[in-house]
C-alpha cells in the first residue's frame, strides 16, 4: 500500500492525481493544510504501518516529526518527502528527501513536476504527452511562471480547480490523463471559466479601491481586506501599484495573510518568516499573530485608500515631458517635468530640489512619499491655466 499526504492547493492535488494515476486503489491519499500536515505526519507513524509506503509532497514538517521519519526510515519503512519550497531544503540531508527549487537549468520546480520526474523515473507511471501537459500548466501556476509566459491555460486551471470540489476535479482529470492523448478543457468548462474570470476583474477592481498604503519597517507596503482570489489579487495590484515593494492580503476570517511581489529586489518569504510564516520569494504567508495583526491592521485601519491613476487622460499623460500632474490627499498638486535630461517637479507651482533620472523614479518617490495619483485632465489644463496667468 501507498499514503500520499499532501497540500490542498493545486500543486498538491496534482501530486495526489499522479499518485493515484499510479497506485490506482492501492493508494490512499490526504490533502492538508500547511497548518495539518504535522498532525497526519504524526498519526501516520503512531500506526506503525511499516509496509506501506509514504508519500509527502508539496509540505514539508516540523523539526519532531523530521526525527521521526528518519527514525521510521532507519528501521525500514519507506518514505518520500518531495517538495520545492526552499523553507524545506535542509529535507535534503535524509536520503528519504528530494527538495528542489529549480533544476539544473534554472526552471523552477512544482511539487507535481518533481513528483512525476520521480513515479517516471522509478518506473512507477508511464510518460505521456497528456500528462507532460497536464504537469507543466501545474507547475507553470504554482510557480507564476504563467504570468510572463502569458499562459492563460494555467490560471484557468487553477479557477477550475477553485470552481468544483477536490474530488470532482480528482475524478474529471484522472479520466481526462487516462483516456487522452492531450490534455483540454470541455466546452462547458470554457463557459464557466469564461465567466469566473469576469467575476475575477470585478472583484480586483472593487479591491483596488480599498487598497491601503503604509511602510512597514523599510517597506513600503499595499495592504487590501479580502477573502478570495489571493492569488491573482496580489498580482494585480502589485502591477498597478508597482511603486510599493509587496502587497499583503488580510484574511480576517481565516485569521491568516498572504504577502506578493513582483520585484526581484524584495523576498516576501523573509517577510513572512518575521511574523511565523514562510513560503516563497513572491508569494508567502503566516497567521495573523499580534504583531501581524498590529502592522497590518490596527495601524492601518483608518487610513484612506490610495487613489487610482486616472485612465481616460488625452493630455495629461505618464512620462510627457512637458508635465504630469498629481495629486495627494492633502490637495496638493505635484507638476512633473523633463529639464535638462533630469525629471523634477514643482509642488503647487513652487520649485523643489528634487531630480531624478527617469519619469518612473519621479513618480514612484511620489507615490511612496506622498501617495499622489495621476489627475485627471481637466485638473491638468486647469494647473497650466494658472501657469499662463502667474506669466502675464
Ligand atoms: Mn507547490
Amino acid at each position: 500500500m501507498y499514503k500520499l499526504l499532501s497540500h490542498n492547493d493545486l500543486d498538491g492535488v496534482g501530486c495526489g492525481i499522479l499518485a493515484k494515476l499510479a497506485f490506482g486503489k492501492q493508494v490512499n491519499v490526504r490533502y492538508n493544510s500547511v497548518g495539518g500536515i504535522d498532525r497526519e505526519v504524526s498519526w501516520f507513524l503512531e500506526k506503525k504501518e511499516t509496509d506501506t509506503f509514504l508519500f509527502v509532497t508539496d509540505l514539508s514538517v516540523n523539526e519532531e516529526n523530521e526525527k521521526k521519519l528518519d527514525e521510521f526510515y532507519q528501521n525500514g519503512g519507506k518514505v518520500k518527502l518531495i517538495d520545492h519550497h526552499k523553507t524545506a531544503l535542509h529535507i535534503n540531508q535524509y536520503d528519504w528527501g528530494h527538495i528542489e527549487v529549480e533544476d539544473e537549468a534554472g526552471k523552477l520546480q512544482s511539487a507535481t513536476s518533481l513528483y512525476y520526474e520521480y513515479l517516471v523515473r522509478n518506473e512507477m507511471l508511464v510518460a505521456k504527452p497528456a500528462i507532460d501537459e497536464f504537469v507543466e500548466l501545474v507547475r507553470l501556476y504554482d510557480t507564476w511562471e504563467w504570468e510572463k509566459s502569458g499562459n492563460l491555460a494555467a490560471q484557468r486551471l487553477n479557477a477550475l480547480f477553485f470552481l468544483i470540489s477536490i474530488d470532482e476535479f480528482e475524478e474529471k482529470m484522472l479520466e481526462r490523463l487516462k483516456e487522452n492523448e492531450h490534455f483540454y478543457f470541455d466546452d462547458f468548462e470554457k463557459r464557466i471559466l469564461d465567466m469566473e474570470d469576469d467575476k475575477i476583474d470585478r472583484y480586483i477592481r472593487r479591491k483596488r479601491r480599498e487598497l491601503i498604503q503604509n511602510k512597514i519597517g523599510k517597506y513600503y507596503v499595499g495592504i487590501v481586506f479580502a477573502e478570495s482570489y489571493h492569488s491573482e489579487l496580489g498580482n494585480e495590484l502589485g502591477k498597478d501599484c508597482w511603486h510599493l515593494d509587496y502587497i499583503a492580503i488580510v484574511n480576517m476570517g481565516s485569521r491568516r495573510m498572504g504577502f506578493r511581489t513582483i520585484h526581484d529586489d524584495v523576498d516576501v518569504s523573509q517577510i513572512a518568516s518575521e511574523y511565523g510564516g514562510g513560503g516563497h520569494a513572491k508569494a508567502s504567508g503566516c497567521t495573523i499573530t499580534d504583531t501581524a495583526y498590529k502592522h497590518f491592521v490596527e495601524e492601518v485601519f483608518h487610513l484612506d485608500p490610495i487613489r487610482e491613476d486616472a485612465r481616460r487622460n488625452r493630455y495629461n499623460l505618464k512620462g510627457n515631458s512637458v508635465g504630469v500632474l498629481f495629486l495627494d490627499p492633502h490637495d496638493s498638486r505635484y507638476m512633473v517635468f523633463e529639464d535638462e535630461g533630469k525629471w523634477k517637479f514643482e509642488k503647487d507651482h513652487d520649485k523643489t530640489d528634487n531630480s531624478f533620472l527617469t519619469f518612473q523614479e519621479a513618480e514612484k518617490y511620489l507615490k511612496r512619499n506622498h501617495a499622489v495619483w495621476l489627475s485627471k485632465d481637466d485638473e491638468y489644463v486647469n494647473y497650466l491655466i494658472e501657469i499662463i496667468k502667474s506669466r502675464r
